[in-house]
């Protein structure tokens, strides 16, 4: 029986927090202040979706926690990384998130920028030194995706089109190529590099699987812009109306917010209709599904 989701996300969230704390360099280690500020930027906050995605995706092929752990720890520090470098001043020049000073506030910017470089290698480092798949192949195949996910034809390429675009009117489609590029391909990272721990896939159940991972994480992002929009500073623990107050085009500014939540339910009906091949065991992906969604932070 699948258990209640949350109790489930609850148990995901102290794993994954538990490997990060086992994994980062403790801060009695030189560089002591780098090593001080990797841990702050990435333990004890965030909603741990990545994680969760690969978790809910390592349940679909019978995968161990242990080694989705470490996969989705990668993961989620490649996400922190983007998030440390993203708030820099040359950057989004953001002083808050997850409810607390960023990272180059807290520290300063050399340091944020460490921090980032560090933890990105760091991502890597865990994908080679650990054995997460049955045969050598599929690992090397986790640690192209996640490079491929993180670089200039996924998040930082996204992240390029994303500061180009400030004050420009961009069309849905291009609006589409941008999150698709700097949220979607970490997320769909995270459905595939959890599937790949467990049994291999078939060569349709692994096309479905990337397509709901896909939709997910364009959902992801138009329900990101929602938010932005609509919710309040204390309740994201970031600064709210960013988008608008830096000019940025947005789901928001091009649908409007009812278009856009209807756009996410899209994406949502689209992403579980990938998942039907797979019947009952793919349930976990549909709960972290309806709570990306359905999320009001
Ligand atoms: C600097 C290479 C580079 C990339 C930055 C992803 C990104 C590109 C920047 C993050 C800034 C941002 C607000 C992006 C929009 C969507 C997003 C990734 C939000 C933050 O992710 P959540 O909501 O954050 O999963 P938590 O804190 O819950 O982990």
């Amino acid at each position: 029986m699948i258990a209640d989701f949350q109790d489930w996300a609850k148990s995901r969230q102290a794993n994954i927090e538990s490997v990060l704390q086992t994994f980062l360099p403790a801060a009695d280690i030189a560089p002591e202040r780098l090593h001080d500020a990797m841990r702050y930027a990435v333990l004890g906050g965030g909603k741990r979706v990545r994680p969760l995605l690969a978790f809910a995706a390592g349940e679909l092929t019978g995968a161990s926690e242990e080694r989705v752990g470490i996969a989705a720890a990668a993961v989620e520090l490649i996400h922190v990384y983007s998030l440390v470098h993203d708030d820099l001043p040359c950057m989004d020049d953001d002083v808050l998130r997850r409810g607390k000073p960023t990272c180059h506030i807290q520290y300063d910017e050399a340091i944020a920028l460490l921090t980032g470089d560090s933890l990105q290698s760091l991502a890597f480092q865990l994908l080679a030194e650990h054995r997460l798949a049955d045969d050598a192949q599929t690992q090397l195949e986790m640690i192209r995706r996640l490079a491929q996910a993180a670089g200039s034809r996924g998040m930082a390429g996204g992240q390029a089109v994303d500061l180009d675009s400030v004050g420009k009117a961009l069309s849905l489609p291009e609006l589409e190529f941008m999150h698709i590029h700097k949220t979607g391909a970490l997320i769909r990272a995270a459905v595939m590099l959890g599937a790949y721990c467990g049994a291999s896939l078939g060569e349709s159940e692994a096309v479905n699987l990337d397509h709901f991972a896909k939709c997910i994480g364009l959902a992801f992002q138009v329900v990101d812009d929602v938010l932005d929009a609509e919710a309040t500073t204390a309740t994201l623990g970031k600064t709210a109306g960013k988008d608008a107050e830096n000019n940025k085009p947005t789901y928001i500014s091009l649908l409007g917010a009812r278009q856009a939540r209807e756009l996410a339910e899209g994406l949502r009906r689209d992403a579980c209709q990938s998942l039907e091949i797979f019947g009952a065991k793919a349930e976990r992906l549909r709960q972290v599904t309806d709570f990306i969604i359905q999320r009001n932070f």
